[in-house]
Order: structure tokens, then C-alpha cells, then sequence
């Protein structure tokens, strides 16, 4: 993905500098944005809701110019982009800090200083399979997560009862837990790639299916940082991962200190499965979805 949203020369008076005199005058400083974003669903929808509003963050640098003064312009672009990337659809940020005024003490045109961040958000994923040869598709979907994550734990295989839709055989489920620097959206339309690639097919709602790749949570509820969102493609957290022991038993295991969001409020994992009919869940096969350590 190489799409970006360039925003340049956003100019604003602050108060930032060591020496006394900037604290108390003042000077302009010139602020550049870069941002990657999938920009594909706005290309296709030409709505703004699925975009980086630019004049939303233009107000946000400006804020941040004018806001409290800070000694070091490093200071001033590090919380600019930590500010950017707050925004789920920005992947990564480049913010250059023009002081063109600055006190250098001989003739010169500018002094910037340019920061980079990546957004790392933890995530929690969670598959299935109960068609066609499941601990091979669930191993290589493992293997293939890691395109998309830095794995951090993954669950043993759990079998487990069919909950909801036809009859149908058994599943396999397992989690796996990471963190990425890939928005929502494009962290979904991997996981769909990596469905597909394994000849996952949309019929049934809930039927049986080769591989199922669900994004139960995106960010940390205990730090406020997790997305709560409800669009037509996506709804997080996942909305019925909190009554599915074929999902909770496996992230308690992947992650004992795991966390969840529940109608707003936040849960120990553990708390939630207690309360849970656990008897359709069952240990999987024996098998390793990855040798560690990544
Ligand atoms: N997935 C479903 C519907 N029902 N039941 C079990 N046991 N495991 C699943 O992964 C599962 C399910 C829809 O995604
Ligand atoms: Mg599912
Ligand atoms: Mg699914």
C-alpha cells in the first residue's frame, strides 16, 4: 500500500525554543504532514468518512503549534505525529518542523526536523475451519498472519461444537494475538486475502466454511485505545466475541491477562468465560499452529 495524504506548509505562531526571548515573542513554525492511508475506499465510495479529513488534522497541528511551549522542535513534531497517528485510518506518518525563524546566529533559510512513526496496535484474531483438512489450513493461515503481524502469542488448538447456522461438522479454532501497524480496514482486506487464498467462500451465514479469519479486537481497551466502530464491513469489537467460548477459551489461553470491551465496559477474559457454557469447546489436536519464538 502506498497511498498518501500530503499536507504542506501549515503555518502557525508558537512559543517553542530553550532561549527566553522564544518563549516570550513567539515565531512561525511551518509544519509538513505525510500520512499513509489506504485511500482505495474512499476511490471507490467518495466518501469522506472513509478518508483522513486533512483540514481535521491541519486543526490538530495548529492546535499543537499554538499549544503548550516546548523547548525542542523534536518535542513539538513527536507529539504532532503521535497525534496524527491517534487517527485508525493512518498506518504511518512523516512530520517535518520547519523554524525558519529560529536563533541560528548566521544567515540561513530554514531548519526542520522530521520525525517518522509507525503505528503498533495490538490485535486479537481469531480462526476457524471445519471444512477440508483444518489443522493444514490453520497452520498456514498462522504462517500468513505473519504478513500482516508481529505475532505475539498463539492458542492452542481448541474442537469445538458448531454455535449457530446448519448442521455441520466440528470446528477448529485457535487465536492469535500480535500487533500491527495496518488501519482497521486494511488489516481486514488481508485477512480476507488470506480467506480466499484458502478457498473461503461467502454462501452461508455462519455455515461451514475452509477457513474463517475474524478481527475480535483492534487497540487496548485498558489504555482507552481500542476502536470501537460499527460500519458496514467491519464492527469492532467483534460483536459476539464476548458470548463465544470458541473464541474466548483460546485468546485466554494465548493471552491469560487478555481484555475485552462488553457493552462499553472492560472485562477480564477470564471473567467473561467463567461465566460461559464452555462444554462445546474441547482440546484440538496436539499440533503446534507455529514453532516459536517470531
Ligand atoms: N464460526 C461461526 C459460526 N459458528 N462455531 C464454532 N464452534 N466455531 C466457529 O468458528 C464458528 C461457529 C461463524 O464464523
Ligand atoms: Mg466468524
Ligand atoms: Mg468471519
Amino acid at each position: 500500500m502506498s497511498d498518501q495524504i500530503v499536507l504542506k506548509g501549515i503555518s502557525a505562531r508558537g512559543h517553542h525554543g530553550v532561549l527566553d526571548f522564544e518563549k516570550r515573542d513567539g515565531q512561525v513554525f511551518v509544519v509538513d504532514v505525510t500520512m499513509d492511508v489506504d485511500l482505495a475506499p474512499a476511490g471507490s465510495s467518495d466518501d469522506l468518512a472513509d478518508t483522513v479529513n486533512y483540514a481535521e488534522v491541519a486543526a490538530d497541528v495548529v492546535a499543537l503549534v499554538e499549544g503548550e511551549p516546548l523547548e525542542l522542535i523534536e518535542a513539538l513534531a513527536a507529539r504532532i505525529a503521535d497525534r496524527v497517528l491517534a487517527r485508525p485510518l493512518v498506518e504511518a506518518v512523516e512530520v517535518t518542523v520547519h523554524k525558519p525563524e529560529a536563533p541560528v546566529g548566521v544567515p540561513f533559510t530554514d531548519v526542520q526536523v522530521v520525525v517518522s512513526r509507525e503505528r503498533c496496535t495490538p490485535v486479537v484474531v481469531a480462526l476457524g475451519s471445519n471444512v477440508g483438512d483444518s489443522v493444514d489450513t490453520l497452520q498456514d493461515a498462522a504462517v500468513a498472519l505473519h504478513g500482516l503481524l508481529d505475532v505475539t502469542a498463539v492458542s492452542r488448538l481448541v474442537e469445538t461444537d458448531p454455535v449457530g447456522g446448519p448442521e455441520q461438522p466440528a470446528y477448529l479454532n485457535a487465536v492469535v494475538t500480535g500487533t500491527t501497524h495496518l488501519a482497521p480496514s486494511s488489516l481486514l482486506a488481508g485477512l480476507h486475502d488470506i480467506e480466499r487464498e484458502h478457498g473461503r467462500t461467502r454462501e452461508v451465514r455462519w455455515g461451514p466454511r475452509t477457513l474463517d479469519l475474524d478481527l475480535v479486537q483492534y487497540g487496548d481497551p485498558v489504555f482507552d485505545t481500542d476502536v470501537v466502530m460499527d460500519s458496514a464491513t467491519l464492527t469492532l469489537p467483534h460483536p459476539r466475541a464476548h458470548e463465544r467460548a470458541f473464541v474466548l477459551v483460546p485468546w485466554l489461553q494465548a493471552d491469560p491477562e487478555a481484555v475485552l470491551r462488553v457493552d462499553g465496559q472492560v472485562r477480564r477474559v477470564g471473567d467473561v468465560v467463567a461465566g460461559l457454557d464452555t462444554s462445546g469447546v474441547r482440546p484440538g489436536p496436539d499440533v503446534d499452529l507455529l514453532e516459536g519464538p517470531w
